[in-house]
This record gives C-alpha cells, structure tokens and sequence, in this order.
C-alpha cells in the first residue's frame, strides 16, 4: 500500500515546509520536493498541514474507579482518538493487589486485543509495591516494553513516599520513567472532614476540597525525593501555577522533572462547578480545575518548556447515570474524571495556534515529537523518513462547533459543547492506513478495530 501526499505543509517541532510525502508499507519513505512515486493513493494536501498523529499518553480506558469503569473501551475510546488525530494511546494498567507487573500487563492487552483501532502502550501504575514488583520494574523495561510507571500520592491505592524512592532509584538504574499523580492527600482530607462538617458537599467544593496548595506540596515533595536520588520525574497534569511554580524552580537548578497538563487545565475554570443543576458535577476530576490565573500559566510554561507534554486524562463517566449515581448530595463520590481523547488536537490548534498562545510546531512538539520522546516509542511522534506513516491531513481553516453528538466518545456529553472549533483533522492515518476522515460537518471513523498494535517502548536514557 503506497500513499503520495502531495505539497502539503509539513510541520516539525522546530519548523515547518512544502513538501511531498511518499508513503510504503506503513512507513515514511521520503520527503522532498515534486517526488515522483508512483502511488496507490495521491492525496492534493495543498493549503493543509501534514501533522504526526497526536499520541495521548494519559487515558484510563476501561479504567475501574470509584465504584464503576471510565466508560470508553479500547473499541470505543480508540475509534474517538483515530477521529480526533489522536494516533497512539498509551493507556494506565492499574496493578490490582497480588498482580505481577507482567499479569497486570497481559490483563490490559487481553482487553485491548480485538478492539484497539490504534497503535497502543501501557504505563503499568504501581498500586501493591511488594518487593519482587520493585525488582520486576527492571524486566519491564527491558522486556514488557513499559518503561514509564505511574504512582499516585492520593486514594486508597496511593504509594508512600519510601517507595516513592524506590522507585526512583529503579528506573534511574535500568532508565524507566516514574509518573506521579501529586496531591497531598492530608490536606484533602482535612478539608473533605471539614466541608462534611459544615454540609458544604455540592460540585464546587471538590475543587475547594483539592487547593492548589496541595498539589504544590505534593509536587515540591516528589521534585525534593528526585534531588535526593539524582534521578527524574514526570508529573502527570499539572494543574496550578503554585506547583508550576515549584516544576520551573526545580528545572531552573538542573533537576530532572518534567510536566504534562491537559486541555481542560489550560482552557477551563473552577467557575464551571457553579453550574446549575449539578452540571458542574461534568468537571469533577483531580486535580480540580483551577482559576484564569493558572490558565495562563501554564500556557506559559508551555512556551517556555517547563510544561513539556500536553495529554487528555481521559476517563469519562456519563453525567446521567454516573455522575449522579452517588453523588448528588456529596461531591466526594462523584466519579472523578472526564472525557477530551478526542477534543485534544482540535483544541491545541483552535485555542492554541489559532489564537496565538503557542506556535504551529509547538503544538506539534507537545502533542506528539516530545512525547514520542519522553515515553520512548522510537517509531513515532515525527514526519520524518523512517518513522511509523501516523499522519494527519489537518485543514487548519475548517470549522466545526464541538457537540457531543458529532463526537465519539461513550459518554452523554463533552465539557467543550458549542465551543466553535477552526480546524480540523481531515484525514488520519496510522502505519499508513487511513482510520478517519472528514465528511460533511464532523469526522467519521473508517479504520478497523483490532488493527491497533501494542508498541514495545524502549527504555528511557537520562
Ligand atoms: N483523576 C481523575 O480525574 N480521573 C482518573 C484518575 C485521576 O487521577
Ligand atoms: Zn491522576
Ligand atoms: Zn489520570
């Protein structure tokens, strides 16, 4: 299967030109000027962008949390990424009590065999640290393929800060990738006592509950936990300016941390708890969202390569049916999350490129080249010969006012509704073969479930 993209733009992180792209057996073959390749496919990209596919390495598919499942499964939460441009997901396996690393990621592969519609890692999170898991991170770098691990400081599930650092000082030495979900747990349940004494229990006080101030503790504590090992650290959606504060301080004296945020931390506010009719219940997830203030924040943090990654936390849980199951009278059982895989390209380019808060290649440098980087999947993340054919033919002039029932995601509804969007994904391919396209006035999924490979990722050299 051959494809010839024909005089399109062709975005890198670091600039951008015209130029042919020539495309065989899923691979980038060469790139240049009038190329002469007899292809199967000749795409006119004249006047679009030739992006890589967007890689979302924060998704809680199927994810069990809080007394139910994030709704979208590898079927359908993969066929949203492929309509949004998203082209490689690299999803949270969430080790139960007595798992292997190895059990827990075979557990996850079987779910995803059969029904991922796009290229696929895992990060296994780290829930029951016994001491054959810790000296089994070294096989799962070296073997399994998964070399970034996630922790969390806050739930049930959480970690203490003595494995904290021993897992640091695993991945140091065999280069894997601690991510850490920071919140100081204490604080938010002191607050959450409080808020319960006084009957204060409505959407709002979730974020009230999770103040900025603990995530910058969580934040500063991780960051003082790698100073003492040497070793490094990505945060996982990085939320407020107080713990950017903290990431910016840290890298400006050399130390190894690195952050990720998300489009609703960049594009939303805590004034959506306000919602009338428990619809700020759609925005409960943690960290909660924040002020204006830290908005404009983290755009700059983008700017200035504090912020080196942008992922969605993709986890939706329906509004009816599943944020109100429990928690109509008590913000804390409320199922945490929200749904964006698919909203997470055309936000970056409307709110970001369009509206001149980041560059074209920026863009491009948070959605897919660093992050390709960060999380070693060698074959992805650049237009570039050799890499893996996940493109995106994006027209950066087409419109599209966001509204659930265009989307796909499996959920009722989407925290961007009647946002209107200018551009959008035309068309989207991975290794080569064409998953989406657009048609009429949104995008359809024309790929196939199943055909998502997992990706064994390389470890991560310092
Ligand atoms: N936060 C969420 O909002 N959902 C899933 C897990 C998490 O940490
Ligand atoms: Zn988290
Ligand atoms: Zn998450």
């Amino acid at each position: 299967m051959s494809i010839l993209i024909q005089n399109g733009l062709v975005v890198t992180s670091t600039g951008s030109y015209t130029a042919d792209v020539y495309v065989e057996d899923g691979k980038i073959k060469s790139i240049g000027t009038d190329l002469d390749c007899a292809a199967e496919t000749v795409i006119d990209a004249k006047g679009k962008y030739v992006l890589p596919g967007a890689i979302d390495p924060h998704t809680h598919l199927a994810m069990p949390f809080m007394g139910t499942f994030a709704q979208d499964d590898y079927e359908t939460g993969t066929i949203a990424a492929a309509c949004g441009g998203v082209t490689s997901v690299v999803d949270f396996d969430l080790q139960q009590k007595g798992e292997s690393i190895f059990e827990a990621v075979e557990r996850k592969k079987s779910w995803a065999r059969d029904k991922v519609a796009v290229d696929y890692s895992l990060h296994p999170a780290i829930m029951d640290p016994r001491p054959e898991v810790i000296d089994e991170i070294k096989t799962a770098i070296r073997e399994y393929g998964t070399p970034s691990f996630k922790i969390f400081m806050v739930y049930d599930f959480r970690v203490d800060d003595a494995t904290m650092i021993k897992l640091l000082e695993q991945t140091k030495k065999y280069g894997g990738l601690v991510q850490v979900h920071a919140e100081n747990v204490h604080i938010i349940n002191h607050l959450n006592e409080e808020f319960e004494n006084k009957g204060t229990l409505s959407p709002y006080y979730h974020a009230k509950s999770r103040p900025n101030i603990a995530e910058e503790e969580a934040v500063f504590r991780a960051i003082k936990m790698v100073e003492i090992t040497d070793s490094r650290i990505y945060i996982v959606h990085l939320s407020s300016k107080e713990a950017l504060a903290r990431v910016k301080e840290a890298r400006d004296k050399g130390i190894n941390v690195f952050a990720e945020t998300c489009p609703q931390y960049l594009l939303l506010d805590e004034e959506r708890y306000k919602e009338p009719e428990f619809n700020g219940a759609k925005y409960v997830m943690s960290p909660p969202l924040r002020t204006k203030e830290s908005n404009k924040a983290l755009w700059d943090g983008i700017n200035r390569g504090d912020v080196q990654v942008v992922a969605t936390d993709h986890c939706p849980f329906d509004f009816k049916g599943k944020k109100d199951m429990f928690g109509t009278d008590d913000y804390k059982k409320i199922p945490n999350g929200a749904p964006g895989i698919e909203t997470l390209l055309m936000l970056m380019h409307s709110e970001g490129v369009a509206r001149g808060r980041i560059s074209l290649e920026k863009m491009v440098d948070v959605l897919s080249t660093t992050t390709a980087k960060m999380f070693g999947l060698k074959n992805k993340g650049e237009i570039r010969v050799g890499k893996d054919a996940d493109i995106v033919i994006f027209d950066p002039d087409l419109k599209f006012t966001i509204t659930q029932e265009k989307l796909h995601m499996n959920v009722d509804y989407t925290p961007y509704e009647g946002m209107e969007i200018t551009g959008m994904p035309v068309e989207v391919y991975v290794r080569g073969k064409k998953v989406s396209k657009w048609k009429n006035d949104h995008v359809e999924f024309v790929g196939e479930k199943g055909y998502g490979k997992f990706v064994k990722r390389e470890p991560l050299i310092k």
